[in-house]
């Protein structure tokens, strides 16, 4: 453990001495058991409430996390789990910000033996023992929960014809390909749905203002339904429909996915109809999957929490505070 330390702090004055923009944070507590974490950026409060998640599950598990941002950036998560594999950490843990392009810094971790833990989002490959687990939401759920609210609003209103636009996610990313899917399943074979366009916003909050901006600006009033990827940018998607006079949530029903403190306020306020949850709360369960790997023994391939959708149909008095 002292020879990690003196490299922990080695690799921590090379990235300052080299203006390396990835800050590497190290949390040693007394285990033996060191986990290298990549975290992808700081896109959304999502985001950040997986990163303390993470932070604070290591140090109630005790668990040394070594972590780096990788401000949404494939190449820096790419170095980042290089730098984990040089410095021998024991269990490798990250969220890959799209599917495609792991298979040869992971071949490079199981040959140095290194378990590998998807956080998150999953990655495409053709060899499934390129990692052990995935530790991540059911995105496919996710999209059908948000049809399903949809539907039912439809009928609620007695609507035959609703037309819908979609701020999507990162292109490539596992939650924008599976929410999509989720959601496109069901309208695209219901009558009652008409998509307009699909853009994507990235998962940021400035950009979901932009590409509302730009959807209002070339479908104007026909548009009945937004479905967000995320929060993040429902909250600058709600910013646009105001600046242009509508009401969010009456004119125009609002469908977001994330459970933010802040989405889940506005259905109160009768701004947002819908919020489908994403949980970001997933340290413990990967704490606990580095532990028992440790130990030798086998963990779920796949460990999805349970969700719940939030809509103006429930009353939401009594809810607990999000968290995130
Ligand atoms: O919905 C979004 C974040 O991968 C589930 O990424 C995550 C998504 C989440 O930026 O807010």
């Amino acid at each position: 453990m002292k020879n990690r330390k003196l490299i922990a702090y080695l690799m921590i004055a090379l990235c300052i001495f080299s203006g390396c923009s990835s800050k590497t944070v190290v949390e040693e507590t007394s285990s033996n058991l060191l986990l290298g974490f990549s975290q992808l950026g700081s896109e959304s409060s999502w985001r950040i409430g997986n990163t303390a998640s993470m932070e604070s599950a290591a140090k109630r598990h005790n668990i040394s996390l070594m972590m780096e941002n990788a401000y949404q950036k494939q190449e820096k998560q790419i170095d980042s789990i290089r730098s984990f594999i040089a410095y021998q950490v024991d269990v490798i843990a990250f969220c890959p910000i799209v599917e495609d392009g792991w298979d040869n810094v992971l071949t490079e971790a199981k040959n140095a033996g290194i378990p590998v833990i998807l956080v998150d989002r999953l990655i495409n490959t053709s060899d499934e023992s390129l990692y052990t687990a995935y530790v991540g939401a059911d995105f496919y759920q996710e999209g059908v929960s948000a049809a399903d609210f949809l539907v039912r609003k439809a009928k609620d209103l007695g609507k035959e014809h609703l037309l819908i636009v979609e701020i999507a996610g990162t292109v490539d990313a596992t939650p924008t390909l599976q929410r999509y899917d989720g959601f496109h399943d069901i309208i695209d074979n219901d009558d009652t749905f008409q998509m307009l366009e699909t853009i994507s916003g990235d998962f940021l909050r400035s950009k979901g203002e932009e590409c509302m901006k730009y959807l209002l600006n070339k479908y104007g009033d026909d548009i009945d339904v937004m479905y967000s990827h995320n929060d993040s940018m429902t909250l600058g998607a709600i910013d646009a429909i105001e600046a242009w006079g509508a009401k969010p949530g009456k004119d125009i029903i609002i469908i977001t996915v994330d459970g933010e403190q802040a989405t889940v306020d506005l259905i109160s306020e009768g701004k947002i109809n819908c919020v489908i949850e994403c949980t970001p709360m997933l340290g413990d369960i990967v704490m606990e999957h580095a532990k028992k790997l440790m130990a030798g023994e086998e963990v779920p391939r796949i460990t999805s929490p349970q969700e719940e959708t939030f809509s103006e149909y429930d009353d939401l008095r009594q809810l607990p505070p999000r968290g995130y």
